[in-house]
């Protein structure tokens, strides 16, 4: 499942309704990038979204970043939950309410249908809180052999609305 060791260009869905999420999702953004391993290259801008899937909690903040870095899928995933456990994050149930999130939503030159780690990300296809932010800056990135462009026509994005004007929201914030 892995490549050949070298830089490779992942994309990440961040998000989170409890607490500062925006603020949470910055925070980690800056330590990514902090890292010796990892640089963030781009950052959508910062959504509003209603919940998804489980409807009866807060709205998320969303957002969708493309990092370079040196780490394997599972050693970026395992950075990912670490992220997300110092952020407070307890996982309660499926789809529940949380302080952050972080899901690899793609990693180049691999697919894999490991348990733990199905890339690219099987649900994009079906979330506009994903495709919209993902649109902002690689709205021909393909998945499932459609581009997230076309994708985002087929997916209901209402009430989807970037309260950020630009994609530097994450350095800016404390
Ligand atoms: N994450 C979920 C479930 N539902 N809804 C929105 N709007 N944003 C999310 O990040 C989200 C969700 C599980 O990962
Ligand atoms: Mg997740
Ligand atoms: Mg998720």
């Amino acid at each position: 499942m892995s490549p050949e060791p070298g830089v490779r260009r992942a994309n990440l869905g961040l998000g989170g309704n409890i607490g500062d999420p925006a603020a949470n999702m910055a925070a980690a953004l800056r330590m990514i990038d902090a890292r010796a391993d990892c640089r963030v290259v781009t950052v959508s801008r910062l959504y509003r979204t209603p919940p998804w899937g489980k409807t009866d909690q807060d709205w998320f903040f969303n957002a969708c970043a493309l990092i370079e870095t040196s780490l394997s899928p599972e050693a970026l995933l395992d950075l990912c939950l670490g992220l997300e456990k110092e952020m407070n994050r307890v996982r309660i149930e499926r789809w529940g309410p949380r302080t952050l999130d972080i899901d690899i939503l793609t990693y180049e030159g691999v697919t894999s249908d490991a348990e733990r780690l199905l890339l690219p990300h099987p649900r994009i296809v079906e979330r506009a809180f994903v495709l919209q932010p993902l649109c902002d800056y690689a709205p021909d990135t393909v998945i499932a052999k459609q581009n997230a462009r076309d994708l985002l026509t087929k997916v209901d994005a209402g009430g989807i609305e970037p309260v950020s004007k630009d994609g530097n929201w994450w350095q800016a914030l404390a």
